[in-house]
């Protein structure tokens, strides 16, 4: 039995790579003081491999910015508006595909299957020759290999890669560049074989999704195409179960296929009975995308029928998911740091798996990991009986707004006597120097807690200030007192603890601290009461109260594995539900329940969307149906396909919904037109992620493009998403022209209806 890992997060226990990065995009370091950075990381993380006795180390998980892109320039696949030349890519470049420059917006950014890291997508027409591109790749074998080390390399497959690629000609069928990915991957395979690279692993986790026939019938061909001409291929997939396609791993020509058996444990079963002895089953037992602790005994006992297949032990998925390494961590109390493991202390337990199936006598190992095992199951702090007893009361009408939404709107109507096309924000205003260096120093204990409650409120008069003189109509505090959203609220609620390095890749340099979910969850003391009131006080305009939804907590913390995720969902959506009644309490009459990552929760396969919609909507519903019919309940989602979950959105009943949608000309919206979505709705009418300040008239369009699809009653005027990543002079520029364009529009209703 042979242990591996599918690959380590590049971005390193320190952040190394992001910070050099950055500073090689500010000019503070050149090309040859970056390359060092991340030639000591990925000998770091090799070394890490190889004391943790895995059979390789994985090369090809390094990327500067992504494994998308590192694919892109090594197949020669770029998009051509850049006009660079593939084979001669140098690093500036490279970024510039991923940040856009002057002449050229960056490569379209998206989700990486249901995590929260993002990729660039692959941009392809029919013109995309994939003739071939940097060396990169090669360097980083030979790199492993003079260091002493046996290597398996590791690329996207090219199924996987051209399907997640965009086509940018409309109606071209992007499957016909097939041949040509296949022939540049064949050149990468004969280059991988003069190498004397004995094994690729190859990334296939379109394979856990609801996959077309014609794309699945592309495998057969595709592999059989590469069996005579290089190294061994392990054929990886990850994040679902691909029992349905077992027979099709079998008889493919591939020397090893690789399971993600933590999202998929049923699966095991099916490849145990269909295995050939001669072929390579490599079992992801150790979570790749969670930080618990392995119950390494209870995984032996699970493979034990294996013994006689040739399996190889391994993490479910890249450990780019999860953390680098715990023992950074001082602040964590030893009881829940021992219920732990990141990426380097994954590599630990499969050096156990591996050593216990191979007849070595790991009891020490073992003895210890149940201990730690039973340690968190029996763990007082993870139950709260007051929490479970909450949840078993709940009733179907804790989970309903008292009357229906056209009821709602008439109280709320006469409430708040808002103008046609209220104008409103998303809720977060520029997070300025001054304000990060206020909360860091109040963090560390130099500022006084006096002090930095006097230096965030005088941010929110000014926030105030800004937005009455621009004439906004539903004001918002401005978030000054936050970091991330979801871990400004995990801080406040029981049942999270927090790291203080475990950093994650989201995309390029970004990086996020998901807090870890661990016991039941219960809010103790109000979060933002204070600070809302505070800013209601200092104008007679509607203050908008700001709250992260159950399921975007949920989707951005590690969360326990010891119970359903609707469970925890509603557990949290209880305690937001006691925060949104204190602020109606505290006079706050509307409330924003954001939700961001209610999409990207979706499961990959289609026949569990109706599941996960139906608790997700409802655990949505508790946080929100705890006020009266006058109090006007908001959402926020990103930047998503609404489409193909508008009924889910309709069941969250929020009074209104303001969506990212300049991006996509309001084509997003066309959906909530045709679905006749009942509630409110705001679409952005401009994008936040660029410093360009929207003219008066292209928002002036885009209302009136709105317009045409949402009756006129039901819209709200109201940018992409928040803004805390632009500057004052940006903003406050850009709202300025929003205004402007809303009272036209307003103007053009008075005078034609
Ligand atoms: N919070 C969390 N997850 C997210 C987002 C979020 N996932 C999706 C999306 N938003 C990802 N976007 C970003 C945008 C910016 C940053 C991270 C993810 C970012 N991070 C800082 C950095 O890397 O320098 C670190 C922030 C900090 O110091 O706290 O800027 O909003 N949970
Ligand atoms: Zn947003």
């Amino acid at each position: 039995t042979k242990a591996h890992i599918l690959g380590f997060p590049r971005i390193g226990a320190q952040r190394e790579l992001k910070f050099a990065v950055e500073q090689f995009w500010k000019g503070e370091i050149d090309e040859s003081a970056l390359a060092q950075t991340g030639n000591a990381l990925r000998r770091q993380h090799w070394q890490w491999q190889k004391e943790a006795d895995l059979d390789f180390v994985t090369v090809g998980d390094f990327a500067w910015y992504d494994q998308m892109l590192n694919a892109s320039a090594l197949l020669g696949a770029l998009p051509a508006r850049f006009g660079f030349d593939a084979k001669n890519l140098i690093l500036k470049q490279y970024f510039e595909l991923a940040r856009g420059n002057a002449a050229q917006p960056a490569q379209e950014m998206t989700k990486w299957f249901d995590t929260n890291y993002h990729y660039l997508v692959p941009e392809l027409d029919e013109n995309t020759d994939f003739a071939g591109g940097v060396d990169w790749f090669f360097y980083e074998i030979e790199e492993a290999r003079s260091l002493g080390h046996a290597v398996k390399a590791v690329l996207p497959g090219p199924i996987t890669f051209l399907y997640l690629a965009k086509a940018k000609t409309a109606g071209f069928d992007k499957l016909s560049l097939l041949p040509k990915v296949v022939a540049a991957y064949a050149r990468i395979l004969e280059r991988l074989a003069k190498l004397g690279v004995e094994w690729l692993q190859l990334d296939e986790p379109i394979l856990g999704l609801d996959l077309e026939t014609e794309w699945l019938a592309a495998f057969e061909p595709v592999y059989r195409s590469f069996a005579y001409t290089g190294p061994k291929i392990l054929l990886a997939t990850y994040f679902e179960s691909v029992a349905a396609h077992v027979a099709l791993l079998r008889d493919l020509p591939v020397a090893g296929v690789h399971l993600d058996l933590v999202r998929a444990p049923q699966q095991l079963d099916v490849f145990a009975s269909n295995w050939p002895a001669s072929k390579v089953l490599s079992l992801g037992v150790v979570d790749g995308r969670n930080i618990w602790v392995s119950d390494l005994s209870a995984i032996l006992a699970r493979v034990a029928a294996l013994q006689g297949c040739n399996i190889w032990l391994s993490a479910s998925c890249s450990l780019l998911h999860v953390p680098v390494d715990l023992a950074q961590e001082t602040k964590l109390d030893d009881e829940l740091k021992g219920w732990l493991a990141f990426a380097k202390q994954k590599l630990q337990e499969i050096s156990v798996l591996k050593r216990a199936l191979n007849g070595a006598d790991v009891s020490a190992e073992l003895s210890a990991n149940a201990a730690k095992v039973a340690s968190r199951a029996a763990s007082p702090r993870i139950h709260n009986p007051a929490v479970s007893a909450r949840i078993q009361a709940l009733s179907e009408g804790d989970a309903r707004r008292h009357a229906v939404f056209a009821s709602r709107q008439a109280e709320q109507k006469l409430r708040f006597n808002l103008p046609p096309l209220p104008t409103t924000t998303i809720g977060s205003f520029p997070q300025t120097k001054e304000i990060r260096a206020a909360r860091a120093a109040f963090k560390k204990g130099t500022l006084a807690q006096n002090d930095y409650v006097e230096q965030m409120q005088a941010e929110i008069r000014l926030a105030v200030e800004k937005q009455e003189a621009l004439g906004i109509d539903v004001l918002v505090h401005g978030e000054a007192e936050r970091n991330d959203m979801v871990e400004y609220f995990g801080e406040q609620l029981s049942g999270f603890a927090f790291t203080q390095f475990g950093w994650v890749q989201s995309y390029g340099s970004r990086c996020v601290k998901p807090p870890v979910l661990f016991g039941d969850v219960s809010r103790p003391t109000p979060m933002t009461v204070e600070w809302t009131k505070y800013a209601q006080s200092l104008t007679q305009k509607p203050m908008k109260g700001m709250l992260t939804g159950p399921v975007t907590i949920l989707q951005w913390s590690f969360v326990r594995d010891d119970q359903p995720r609707s469970v925890t969902t509603q557990q949290i959506a209880l305690a937001i539900r006691d925060e949104v009644v204190d602020l109606e309490t505290a006079g706050i009459g509307i409330i924003q329940i954001d939700e961001p990552a209610f999409r990207e929760g979706l499961p990959l396969k289609k026949s569990d969307w109706a599941a996960y919609l139906h608790w997700a909507a409802e655990a949505f519903r508790i946080s929100a149906s705890g006020v009266s019919n006058q109090t006007q309940i908001h959402t926020h989602m990103c930047y998503s396909e609404f489409n193909d979950i508008l009924p889910a959105i309709a069941a969250m009943d929020a009074d209104v919904i303001t969506i990212e949608t300049s991006r996509s000309d309001m084509e997003l919206l066309t959906g909530f037109g045709t679905f006749k979505y009942p509630n409110e709705v705001g679409p952005g009418v401009y994008d936040i992620h660029s410093p360009r300040i929207p003219p008066v008239e292209d928002m002036l369009r885009l209302i009136a493009k709105a317009a045409e699809v949402v009756p006129v009653e039901l819209l709200w005027v109201n940018p992409d998403c928040g803004l805390k990543t632009r500057n004052w002079p940006e903003t406050e520029a850009a709202l300025a022209n929003m205004l402007e364009a809303t009272r036209q529009a307003r103007q053009h209703l008075a005078e034609h209806g």
